[in-house]
């Protein structure tokens, strides 16, 4: 597709954004959407698409809820990683057992977690998936905890989750460092939550594909084919996921493994959450620190590209590069202890052709807008996530971009807004597409809404 083609014929909409927290503004809207999501124990991402709980969603939920429901956004957290597994892995999605299984694909019965995964020490009473999603959820926690401190300390709410969220580091940093260089690898495009970026392309292009007969698509009932990953991604998701099944889940390296920059981005700034728990609980946190500013140092040093002025992944099956640019290259911004160098580039790439914040779009593109494989509608390969724009506003406040964040977050509040809380929308136009009532989207809107400073997530030292 011609990106260029594409930005002269699409101008960017304005829209009318309330501020206000009355009926029918903006705040109530997505406080309502949050509670028609909610399930009594957790909240689901979508109640057509996405009717189970997700890991990278929940944290994400959290950090909104707990600014008009704190006892919800513990819970929540709670809830997830009450479905941990013994070897310390915070599973993608815990099922609710009350939903039919034919409400999602992969189901419980595909997964089969309380016995392919009891090696593993999946728990016996709760069904989930067997592979992970990004560690956002000890920024989540610390988040949750500072925005009523008083609960927090009466239910001995960082207390409880502490040991869940240090054994949940311990195994990505342990087992899942299949590169032997200090970063995490994903061994699944789902591990990663940007499923079908043109990043997995190429590694996923060995992956043999499960027969399209032998699985059956839930989520085409819900969206536009053309807005989904294709049967032959699918055919390759399935693949993937029932050998590391068949294997009971050991970690090793399979078909497909690779580093990638969000995901160990994430991970180090909630170690750095981790090392404030840590502090709040009586221990000194500078273990965890140091920790966090490894990791940083090693994303420098493996993923960093000077001369595309962002983060690739890594192939570790080839030990290439993969040579797209995914916003996933950009997520590392939010971390605090960046070069200034590396920061100063990456506002650059954001802000230049290839992203265009700020003169061809209003919210982050999810893939490089000149490159082949961009599609504005469909998954990953180019619209517009809430999610990614949150993370960018965040990590452009405190590499001190101050008129950048404000216009970001400006877009995030009217476009989340006007396109009534979509999964993500067309980076030209604000369309809405995929599911709407989304619940990340109504969560980041009433975090952007409460804390327009950022500063809790700045985890600065
Ligand atoms: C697979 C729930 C999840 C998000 C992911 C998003 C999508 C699932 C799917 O929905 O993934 O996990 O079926 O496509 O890509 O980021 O967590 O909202």
């Amino acid at each position: 597709m011609d990106g260029t083609a594409q930005l002269t014929a699409r101008p960017v909409r304005a829209f009318a954004y309330d501020p206000s927290s009355a009926p029918g503004s903006p705040h109530a809207r997505a406080v309502a959407v949050l509670d028609a999501n909610w399930t009594g124990t957790s909240t689901v991402p979508s109640r057509g698409l996405y009717p189970h709980q997700w890991s990278w969603d929940s944290a994400f939920i959290a950090i909104g809820l707990r600014h008009v429901a704190p006892l919800r956004a513990q819970t929540e957290l709670e809830t997830l990683l009450a479905a941990q597994w013994g070897d310390g892995r915070v599973p993608h999605i815990v099922f609710h057992p009350s939903v039919p299984l034919d409400a999602y694909f992969p189901s419980p019965d595909f997964w089969r977690s309380t016995t392919a995964g009891r090696a593993a020490g999946a728990p016996r009473t709760v069904q989930t998936s067997g592979i992970v999603q990004p560690p956002v959820h000890a920024l989540a926690a610390w988040l949750v905890h500072r925005a009523d401190p008083a609960l927090s300390r009466a239910r001995g709410f960082l207390a409880r989750v502490y040991p869940r969220l240090a054994a949940w580091h311990r195994y990505l940093l342990h087992r899942r460092d299949l590169g032997g260089g200090g970063l995490v690898s994903v061994v699944h495009p789902w591990e990663q939550g940007m499923d079908n970026s043109p990043c997995w392309d190429a590694p996923l292009s060995r992956v043999a594909p499960a027969p399209a007969r032998s699985f059956r698509r839930a989520d085409l009932a819900h969206g536009a084919p053309e807005d989904r990953p294709t049967d032959l991604d699918y055919g390759r998701y399935v693949r993937l996921a029932a050998d590391y099944r068949d294997g009971e889940y050991r970690d090793g390296r399979g078909a497909f493994a690779v580093e990638d920059p969000s995901f160990n981005a994430l991970l180090a700034v909630s170690e750095h959450a981790l090392a404030r728990i840590a502090r709040e609980l009586g221990a000194t946190g500078t273990a965890r620190h140091a920790r966090a500013e490894r990791l940083t140092a090693a994303l420098v040093e493996r993923l960093w590209d000077p001369a595309y002025g962002q983060f690739l992944c890594r192939d570790v099956l080839t030990g290439e590069a993969v040579p797209e640019r995914g916003v996933t290259g950009l997520v590392p911004l939010l971390l605090p202890g960046l070069p200034r160098e590396v920061a100063r580039a990456l506002v650059g790439t954001l802000t230049g052709p290839h992203f265009g914040l700020g003169t061809r779009t209003r919210l982050v593109p999810s893939h490089d807008l000149l490159g082949e494989a961009f599609d504005p509608h469909r998954y990953w390969r180019g619209p517009a996530w809430f999610n990614t724009g949150w993370l960018l506003e965040r990590g452009l406040r405190l590499h001190g971009e101050r008129a950048r964040a404000d216009a970001l977050r400006t877009a995030v509040l009217e476009l989340a807004a006007a396109s009534d809380f979509a999964e993500y929308v067309d980076p030209y136009t604000g369309e809405a597409c995929g599911a709407t009532g989304f619940g990340w989207t109504a969560a980041l809107t009433l975090d952007l809404l409460h804390d327009a400073s950022g500063e809790d997530a700045a985890l600065r030292g």
